[in-house]
């Protein structure tokens, strides 16, 4: 991102940074096409719908921007940019849905939202203008149903996740951490490299207090008039911070090949007299390759060879093919991927032995990125442990549930009860004595979120 935007808050998208955008959306886009429809709503939201759903209103009140003149007129009716896009959506769902037939309805569409953040703005991850907010909004026919589309979005998020080889916690947040208006939320957080957690993701039980504001009924099945039950969800460009922090190293980025806009960077290694023929051999290697359906670049500009191995490893490209004249004779090229293991391969298997090295480095770092997750996961017993384990990670204590022993926690080692109700195939959760009361607990986590 370009920060130097004379807007607080509002970030500019480099062509390059947009591309891995594209891509990361179009895994998300490809996931969400399978059983939902995309749509398109206005920016725009007039304050009388904004104003209908009251704990939806509080919890957003102070980070809304309004548009209250237009031209030199003020405008009866002022509007809200969307912060999120229910008050948007829901009064046009509640002309639409008719009959049980109509549902359930699930809709996504890929939006900027703004939200006037007071806490410390940061690209990609605390914006005020979210650029890339993907949000999902279902409505069925009974609560149970709703429910069950919940645990499907979080099955859904995991797998993007999964795609882009970051590893994922869900779990429940407390309620007074949940979204304005829902009956519960469930979040999926990754653990960046200092330790603190960033929320990728959230799915929202909205139950039917947007239907009952909004009136989205619908006749059933015994032609009775019910109010339909709702859930949303989103996910923003916080994605690509958890991609960026999550395999970056001090070289710079490191990207899954599925996302990276070049896939391998050819580097010709020219020695004087056997100058063209190494750049033919390279061109026919790049012929290759792109045929093969790769995203290749073969490096022709007059640099030295370190000097270009530089660039691209900062713009995080999985493969770097070297070819001189050596390799000529031997037939040979030198494969080194972006975490520097280094391969010898045959020329003309150059096809294959590629893929089989990209699919092993996507292993690699997926495999690095769930091993440095686990290691900042302890089981804390006690105060003590829990603020030696936030110091860099994420402790598992038992916890009653209750908002006094959460903030209890808060004060005593300085990090927060993210949430309940652990999903993670790494984090045992079991039921013990809560870690400031005694009472019953339930695992929980406790962690420095961004
Ligand atoms: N309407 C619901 C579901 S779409 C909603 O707005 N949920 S949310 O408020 O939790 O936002 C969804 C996700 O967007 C969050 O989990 C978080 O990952 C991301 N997000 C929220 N605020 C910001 C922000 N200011 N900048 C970047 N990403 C954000
Ligand atoms: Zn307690």
């Amino acid at each position: 991102m370009d920060v130097r935007y004379p807007v607080k808050g509002l970030y500019v998208w480099f062509p390059h940074g947009f591309a891995i955008r594209k891509r990361v959306y179009q895994i998300l886009r490809d996931l969400m096409d399978r059983d939902h429809q995309e749509t398109l709503f206005p920016l725009l939201v007039p304050e009388s719908e904004f104003m209908k759903e009251a704990a939806h209103i509080k919890g957003f009140e102070n980070e809304v921007y309004w548009v209250t003149r237009g031209g030199g007129n003020e405008l009866e009716v002022p509007l809200a940019l969307r912060p999120t896009s229910e008050t948007a959506i829901y009064p046009m769902y509640a002309l639409w849905i008719r009959s049980h037939a109509d549902l359930p309805l699930k809709l996504y569409q890929v939006v900027n939202t703004f939200r006037y953040e007071t806490k410390h703005t940061r690209p990609l991850i605390r914006l005020r203008e979210i650029t890339s907010f993907k949000e999902a909004h279902t409505v069925h026919a009974t609560w149970e149903e709703a429910e069950r589309q919940v645990e499907e979005a979080v099955e859904l998020y995991r797998t993007f996740y999964e795609r882009l080889c970051v590893p994922v916690i869900g779990s429940r947040r407390p309620e007074w951490d949940k979204f304005p208006g829902a009956d519960y939320s469930i979040a999926v957080d990754t653990i960046m490299p200092d330790g603190r957690t960033l929320q990728i993701g959230t799915v929202h039980l909205l139950g039917d207090h947007f239907s009952r504001t909004y009136n989205i009924t619908f006749e059933d099945v015994h032609g009775e008039q019910q109010y339909a039950y709702q859930t949303c969800y989103g996910i923003s460009e916080r994605s690509i911070a958890a991609v960026v922090s999550v395999h970056g190293d001090d070289r710079g980025l490191v990207l899954p090949p599925e996302i990276a806009p070049i896939q391998i960077v050819i580097v010709p290694i020219i020695v004087g007299k056997r100058r063209d023929e190494v750049l033919s051999a390279a061109a026919d290697l790049e012929d290759k390759l792109c045929s093969a359906g790769f995203a290749v670049k073969l490096d022709r500009r007059e640099m030295r060879p370190g000097a270009k191995y530089y660039y691209w490893e900062m713009r995080g490209v999985p493969l770097r093919l070297e070819i001189g004249p050596r390799d000529i004779d031997a037939n040979t090229v030198v494969a080194v991927t972006r975490i520097g293991e280094r391969h010898t391969i045959d020329r003309r298997g150059a096809v294959e032995a590629v893929f089989t090295i990209l699919s092993r480095f996507r292993e690699q770092i997926r495999a690095r990125a769930v091993q440095n997750m686990v290691d900042r996961i302890r089981h804390a017993e006690t105060l003590d442990e829990a603020a030696e384990a936030v110091k860099d990670g994420v402790a598992v204590v038992h916890w009653c549930g209750s908002q006094e022993c959460a903030s209890a926690v808060e004060e005593a080692v300085d990090a927060s009860i993210l949430g309940s109700d652990i999903r993670s195939e790494h984090i045992e959760t079991s039921i013990g004595p809560c870690i400031v009361c005694g009472g019953t607990g339930k695992s929980a986590l406790v962690a420095r979120p961004y």
